[in-house]
């Protein structure tokens, strides 16, 4: 049975009891009247005033007979009882939101993303679907598919900016300006079988990109409570230019100005734990258990700051489409040597005492800073990040959803 966690209020549910909308489209069956909309007060409700009263006049919802949905449910149309039309669309039970057709149909794994504000969170996302489409997808015979209109047209529109335009995404608009919708993709990857048979395993992903200003602190955070406490793994996201000792210790450049000091990582860190603890996300010995990618970016930034050798500077391996644990150390080791040279010791051991399960990362979403006379535009050759994938395979890994190689034991599931 297929559990199905609504993307949008995060209430979990048996796909196969999820209710349906009915479409309103005239279509001669039975040769009746189609319906027409209904007032939905539990979506309206949910997305709070800002929706017009036109807005909240929808297709009727309806739970189908359970002889209907019992028999493996499957994306498959359901007909309306009023009207008789079938409606392949599936709304969350809890909050009436509608969901992509594909959605209902494999489980679900959420991505919580948060970090301080500019601390890079919108043009990481960006660019890790692009790498995903592109080099690593091809490396692990994975594919990314956008789920849903609302991500596919923000997909679009970001990439256009991004790689075409050359231009940096805006600041993100807080939750209190309106909702942002979240990022639905369908992740397939090959399922070597035990027999040596093979298949497709997809997994959805739910990615939540808010804005700095609604992570900082806790009593902004709890707006996102239910969406931490659903979250499968968390990436958070440090600023290295908003780090006191970086700014000081990185020599006198000509690039853009360095950011505004926001949220210190510490501080979103520990309001994260106490979030997760409060909802059951604890262990014996207080430490919450959602595993935790701590990602370092605009490593482009740091170069002066590296030794040539640093496994910062090159992408993963990822050889014949495994991920690699003694680069993933690698990685982990020499972010907690640079973090200890600059004074961000307290950093760690906060991390070490809050999360049973904590990895390092370091990235760089545009493999250059922007160009100094126009800091709102991407370098002049495109994005050509380092390491941006590194975070999430960790976190599929953690789930045995990627093949591993650790030295030693040669290929391992
Ligand atoms: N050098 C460098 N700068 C970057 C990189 N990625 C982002 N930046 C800079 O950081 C700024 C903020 O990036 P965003 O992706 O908008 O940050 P955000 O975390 O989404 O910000 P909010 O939505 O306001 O919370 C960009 O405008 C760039 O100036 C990178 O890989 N390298
Ligand atoms: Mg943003
Ligand atoms: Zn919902
Ligand atoms: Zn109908």
């Amino acid at each position: 049975m297929t559990t199905v966690i609504c993307p949008y209020c995060f209430a979990r549910a048996s796909a196969a009891k999820l209710p349906y909308r009915c479409l309103m489209t005239p279509s001669g069956v039975r040769g009746g009247a189609p319906c027409g909309p209904e007032r939905d007060d539990v979506w309206a409700g949910f997305m709070g005033p800002g929706v017009p009263p036109a807005a909240r006049m929808r297709g009727p919802v309806f739970t189908p007979p359970r002889r209907v949905t019992g028999l493996g449910g499957g994306g498959r149309s359901v007909p309306c009882p009023k009207c008789g039309v079938p409606t392949p669309v599936r709304v969350c039970g809890t909050c009436h939101s509608d969901l992509p057709s594909d959605y209902c149909d494999q489980d679900s794994r959420i991505i919580a993303l948060v970090g301080a504000k500019a601390s890079g969170k919108s043009t990481y996302v960006s660019v890790l679907v692009n790498e995903l489409n592109h080099r690593v997808g091809q490396a692990y015979h994975a594919s990314l598919a956008a789920m849903g209109q609302s991500t596919q047209t923000r997909d679009k529109e970001m990439a256009e900016d991004l790689y075409e335009r050359l231009r940096l995404p805006d600041a993100t608009r807080p939750a209190a300006l309106g909702f942002n919708d979240p990022l639905l993709y369908r992740l397939s990857l090959p399922r070597k079988g035990l027999l040596g048979g093979a298949g497709t395993r997809h997994t959805t992903l739910v990615f939540f990109d808010a804005a700095g200003e609604d992570l900082a602190g806790a009593e902004a955070m709890d707006r996102y409570t239910r969406y931490l406490s659903a979250a499968d793994g968390i990436i958070l996201l440090v600023d290295p230019l908003q780090l006191g000792s970086v700014r000081d210790r990185l020599p006198v450049h000509d690039g853009p100005p360095l950011p505004v000091v926001e949220t210190s990582p510490q501080q979103i860190a520990a309001d994260l734990a106490a979030q997760l603890r409060a909802h059951g996300k604890g262990k014996a010995g207080g430490r919450a258990s959602t595993p935790i990618a701590v990602a370092v970016t605009k490593t482009d930034m740091l170069r002066p700051l590296l030794d040539p050798h640093s496994p910062l500077l090159r992408n993963a391996p990822h050889t014949s489409g495994t991920y690699d644990g003694e680069d993933r150390l690698a990685v982990h080791e020499e972010l907690r040597t640079l973090l200890t040279d600059w004074d961000s010791d307290a950093l760690l051991r906060q991390l070490e005492l809050d999360f049973a399960e904590l990895c390092l990362f370091g990235l760089s979403a545009l493999g250059a800073p922007p160009p100094a006379d126009a800091p709102a535009d991407a370098p002049k050759s495109g994005p050509q990040p380092v390491r941006v994938e590194d975070p999430l395979l960790w976190l599929l890994s953690r789930r045995a959803l990627l093949p591993v190689h650790t030295a030693g034991k040669g290929r391992a599931q």
